[in-house]
């Protein structure tokens, strides 16, 4: 561990004592709270998005509505049309059997789709483009894709021996889960994130394609083998958030989950400083 990391190190660890009174023994299990009071979590039958945590997912889930909107208009005005053309072929003002071209109404036709084509394509780039910018990140978390496991790196960080901290991230089993705990989603080792911190997110596939997804914070990326691929992560807030690998990989696919958790920037490095020591 560097200096400045140190030196910030003690001065948080001061604060966070004070505000919290935790014993050092306890600290560990602060990371990793019961995941029964967590809301980011998928539901049976959820039709809907989960809470949103990151800037880019706030995004996308106004775009998604933008385009709900317009995709009502649309079923609603086609439904009338058809429904009155059925129901009332020979008095109905849309329809004439003697009538073979309409100028004004085939320009009606081409054109308004092609404007509805253009108000959603303009949201939808401006959002394209903001979410591929990286720009100069405080934090780059490397995650590797592996049949069947994701292993991490947090290669900013190094302590005296040039030790960086490395982990794998393995499913707990049916078998082993806990109370209150989600079944296909907790992992033994979660991926901890400061929040509030721009972090570049850098994934690539160690055996075959992979894809890291977590849908509370708007990620999905695919890992390829021999092909880095990076993702922004602005975490609004704490807590903690489940994904899937989103790309068939192979017969345990189902078993590679995500766990995100988001924790205070003074416990990101209580939890550095735990696994590589000074
Ligand atoms: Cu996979």
């Amino acid at each position: 561990m560097n200096k400045t990391l140190k030196r910030t190190h003690s001065i948080i660890q001061d604060k966070i004592f004070m505000e919290d009174s935790v014993e050092l023994s306890d600290r560990n299990k602060q990371y990793y709270p019961s995941s029964d009071i967590d809301l980011d979590t998928p539901e049976p039958w959820g039709l809907f998005f989960q809470d949103t945590a990151t800037p880019q997912m706030e995004g996308l889930e106004e775009l998604h509505n933008n385009i709900m909107f317009y995709l009502a208009i649309i079923l609603f005005a086609v439904t009338w049309i058809l429904i009155s053309i059925v129901l009332n072929y020979t008095k109905s003002k849309i329809s004439n059997k003697y009538i073979n071209h309409g100028t004004l109404v085939e320009l009606i036709w081409t054109i308004t789709p092609a404007l509805i084509l253009i108000l959603i394509a303009f949201p939808s780039f401006k959002l394209l483009y903001l979410m591929d910018e990286v720009i100069d990140p405080s934090l780059v978390i490397y995650g590797e894709g592996h049949q069947w496991y994701w292993s991490y790196q947090y290669p900013d960080f190094t302590n005296n021996d040039e030790e960086y901290v490395e982990y794998d991230s393995y499913i707990i089993p049916e078998s082993d889960l806990e109370k209150g705990k989600l079944r296909m989603l907790e992992v033994d080792n979660r991926v901890i994130i400061p929040e509030l911190t721009h972090t570049r997110f850098v994934v690539a596939g160690a055996d075959v394609i992979h894809s890291y997804a977590c849908p509370s914070l708007g990620i999905k990326c695919d890992a390829y083998p021999g092909r880095l691929n990076q993702s922004s992560v602005y975490l609004n807030r704490e807590g903690t958030y489940f994904g899937q690998c989103s790309e068939i990989c192979g017969i345990l696919h189902s078993s590679m989950p995500i766990s995100i958790q988001s924790v205070k920037l003074g416990k990101f490095l209580f939890w550095l400083y735990d696994q590589i020591g000074g």
